[in-house]
């Protein structure tokens, strides 16, 4: 990317209260800030063993703090957890800067990323939740321009009571309209999925960390089993993908298999995206195969693993079957692809990693599939045709009494053709 951005320059900031994974999770803080165009001139750290109730850092820190966005001529500061509201605003006052916290930032990159009706609504949505408790009184207009909340509405004659019920009653009011909104296009969406679920083509989603490369792995299946027109975003960035797109692979066997490709997870997403962004996760949820895409050349991938299956749970992902893929292996030093049980190391840019990867999946979705002869008489052509269109027919003979068909599909749809069955 050649364009140019101007960088917000920021100072970051974080309470390290006995975390062991404290420095994992400043360094994310600061490519979530490199994500939103900022630029992060300074990183500081209080060590401690309990929060400030009033400004979250001591003292001390604060003062540190103040003196350093001085010096570096910075007035926008990122700090690493998601605050109270009397804390950003005692935080505000006394260093005279812009205090996002990790919440509000990782809103601000979901509100820049969402392209689609749907993601811009969740979006929408979740920075609403977040905004209706930090309003307060003549706070209220500049913390809206600060979340950047779509939709005007809000005029800034004077502060006072009614000024902030009046705020507090519009935002409950967008709260409801876009709920309402949300829920007749995911009417739509379930209508979508039950049918799929009757024309009984099974479901993988991809799912895992953001940038693990799960748009990538979802490309290269469509252009050697898709639809090569219908690739999804790729791009080096935190949170790429922000819509669920369903994709239909076709095997040179005529097994059928619908892909999903999903947002990607971080840790300590906001609880207020998690619930907006349910809906469009729940293909997740619906899904036969879950295919965990992990970072193997990331240091901290145990810890990625560990916030997708938190997250999972989170989104009421029940136990669905997962498989753990060991992505941008050409980055390390393993040899891939290299399968150990249900796990793959591979790499999406290797054409035997993706065999590999469709193999596994093959097994695991199809492992109920059995092998099975039937013999249809000619009046019964239609379900010779239905058979071609729905299952695998692996071998086709036409006799005196009718077509012979060797097919393999899942034991329960066999089921329905049981009168056809050659012993
Ligand atoms: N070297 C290498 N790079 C890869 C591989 N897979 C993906 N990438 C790169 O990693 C970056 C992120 O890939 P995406 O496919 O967009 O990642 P994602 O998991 O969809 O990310 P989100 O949509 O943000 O959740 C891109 O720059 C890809 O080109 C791989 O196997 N090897
Ligand atoms: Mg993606």
């Amino acid at each position: 990317m050649n364009e140019e951005k101007t960088l917000t320059p920021v100072i970051t900031i974080g309470l390290n209260i006995k975390d062991q994974h404290f420095d994992y999770s400043m360094a994310e803080l600061n490519n979530l800030a490199v994500a939103n165009n900022m630029q992060v001139v300074e990183s500081l750290v209080q060590k401690t063993d309990h929060k400030d109730a009033a400004t979250y850092f001591g003292k001390g820190k604060v003062a540190e703090l103040a003196a350093a966005l001085a010096d570096d001529g910075v007035e926008t500061v990122v700090v690493n957890d998601e605050l109270s509201p009397s804390q950003i605003r005692n935080l505000e006052k006394q260093t005279s800067s812009k205090i996002i916290d990790r919440t509000g930032l990782i809103l601000e990159i979901f509100a820049n990323r969402a392209r689609t009706h749907e993601a811009k609504l969740q979006v929408q949505l979740a920075k609403l939740q977040y905004q209706l408790p930090r309003l307060h009184t003549s706070a209220s207009q500049r913390l809206d321009q600060q979340t950047g909340a779509g939709g005007g509405g809000f005029t800034s004659r004077g502060a006072g009571e009614s000024q902030y019920e009046l705020n507090r009653r519009t935002i409950q009011d967008k709260i409801s309209h876009i709920k309402h909104e949300l829920k007749q296009i995911q009417k739509s969406d379930q209508t979508q999925r039950k049918q799929r679920e009757t024309n009984q083509i099974p479901t993988i989603a991809l799912v895992g960390y953001t940038n693990a490369g799960k748009s990538t792995i979802m490309n290269q299946l469509l252009t050697r089993f898709g639809d090569e027109n219908k690739q999804v975003m790729v791009k080096n960035m935190l949170f790429a993908t922000l819509d669920t797109n369903v994709r239909r692979l076709v095997f040179p066997d005529n097994k059928k298999l619908l892909a999903s490709d999903t947002v990607g997870f971080v840790s300590k997403l906001p609880h207020q995206l998690v619930s907006a962004f349910r809906s469009t996760l729940a293909e997740a949820a619906n899904a036969d195969l879950l295919v965990q895409v992990v970072d193997f050349s990331d240091a901290d991938r145990q810890l990625m693993m560990d916030t997708t299956e938190q997250t999972l749970k989170e989104i009421g992902v029940p136990e669905i079957p997962m498989i753990t893929i060991m992505n941008k292996a050409d980055l390390t030093d393993s040899r891939y692809p290299f399968r150990e049980g249900n796990n793959l190391i591979m790499s999406a840019t290797d054409d035997q990693s993706i065999d590999a990867l469709v193999e596994l999946i093959k097994e695991t979705v199809f492992k109920n599939y059995v092998t099975q002869d039937l013999l249809i008489p000619f009046k019964d052509g239609q379900v010779v045709s239905e058979l071609n269109e729905q299952a695998t027919v692996l071998n086709t003979e036409y006799l005196d009494d009718g077509t012979k068909l060797t097919v393999e599909m899942p034991a329960d749809d066999l089921k329905r053709f049981n009168q056809y069955v050659l012993e």
